[in-house]
């Protein structure tokens, strides 16, 4: 039995079988172009939720007891593409099994992969993309699977919407569809953006969310920090208005960039992953875990497409 939890939680909330949420770390930084490190991301993650509060003051619960199970590490780095195909066999099994499934990063191009899976799996699926770059690239340096193609397919085969946007290259502006892209510098003056966004969300939302969409003189710790980024608690009050009103079917955090002189970007990402989960069970109620698991374990998820044959895995 692994002897590690997530965030040190007690083993009876770590369980694969019983845990309503799964962890998967992908410490993957094959392709990035600036700074290189992303691949120490989930380990610094880890870490930095080892050191936190699990009391939740503003939702007033104690969301590990909803079970986190922290799975093994996707660790092929073969190829990009090869990363991506055990990213998306990797969510596929979780998903099937009806768990939440959350992952860290690693760098942005893991999200292909995730967000393939939750498409198969969710209809009408919204990709809720916020980061500081469009990320819109069909191919780059060869590859469609480069952090700099992160949501193309999705832009393809997916409801998605930018949030925070403030870099690019000319050349996405022919993928981007502008009615449903957020740019930071229109943000800063549009006190009803959140609104705005919430009007573009189907039910079913993936949230990828790059850090760098935050500002660097909150989180300096990323492969290619941008000036001018969300601060913390406009992008906790929109995070849990889209928790509170959608269907969040999972999320990834990508693109942490150890930096030893700024251990508080690690602690800002560990946090940020522990109010997502929060947000996400906080109708749920602090109910004992014991008192409750089992009838809610087994009620199937009512948007997924594997309601039929969940009893396969
Ligand atoms: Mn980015």
């Amino acid at each position: 039995m692994k002897t590690k939890t997530y965030a040190g939680i007690p083993q009876e909330f770590s369980l694969a079988e019983t845990s309503k949420v799964v962890l998967i770390p992908v410490p993957y930084d094959g392709t990035s172009t600036w700074q290189k490190g992303a691949d120490k991301g989930p380990e610094a993650f880890l870490e930095a939720s080892e050191n936190m509060e699990l009391y939740d003051i503003e939702t007033d619960s104690e969301v590990y007891r909803q079970g986190v199970y922290l799975a093994d590490p996707v660790t092929e780095d073969r190829s990009p593409e090869q990363m991506v195909e055990a990213v998306y066999q990797t969510t596929k099994t979780y998903l099937a099994r009806n768990k939440f499934v959350t992952l860290v990063g690693g760098e942005h191009s893991i999200s292909i992969g995730s967000i393939r899976a939750f498409n198969d799996t969710f209809d009408n699926l919204t990709v809720l993309h916020i980061d500081a770059h469009a990320d819109l690239r069909k191919e780059y340096e060869g590859s469609t699977c480069n952090h700099a193609c992160a949501v193309y397919e999705a832009s393809q085969t997916t409801n998605l919407v930018q949030v925070g946007i403030r870099s690019m290259d000319k050349s996405e502006t022919t993928v981007m569809d502008e009615e449903r892209t957020f740019f930071a510098h229109e943000m800063v003056d549009n006190e009803f953006w959140m609104d705005n966004v919430l009007e573009l969300l189907t039910d079913n939302v993936f949230i990828t969310f790059d850090l760098d969409a935050f500002d660097p003189s909150i989180l300096p710790a990323t492969g290619t920090p941008e000036p001018g980024g969300l601060l913390w608690y406009e992008t906790l009050e929109f995070l849990r208005m889209v928790f509170e009103e959608k269907n969040v079917v999972g999320f990834d955090i990508v693109e942490l960039c150890p930096n030893e002189n700024h251990p508080a970007s690690n602690f800002l990402a560990a946090k940020l992953y522990y109010k997502m989960l929060s947000y996400k069970f906080e109708l749920e109620g602090t109910n004992d875990f014991d008192d409750d698991y089992d009838e809610d374990y087994d009620e199937p998820n009512q948007y997924s497409k594997f309601n039929d044959d969940e009893d396969d895995y």
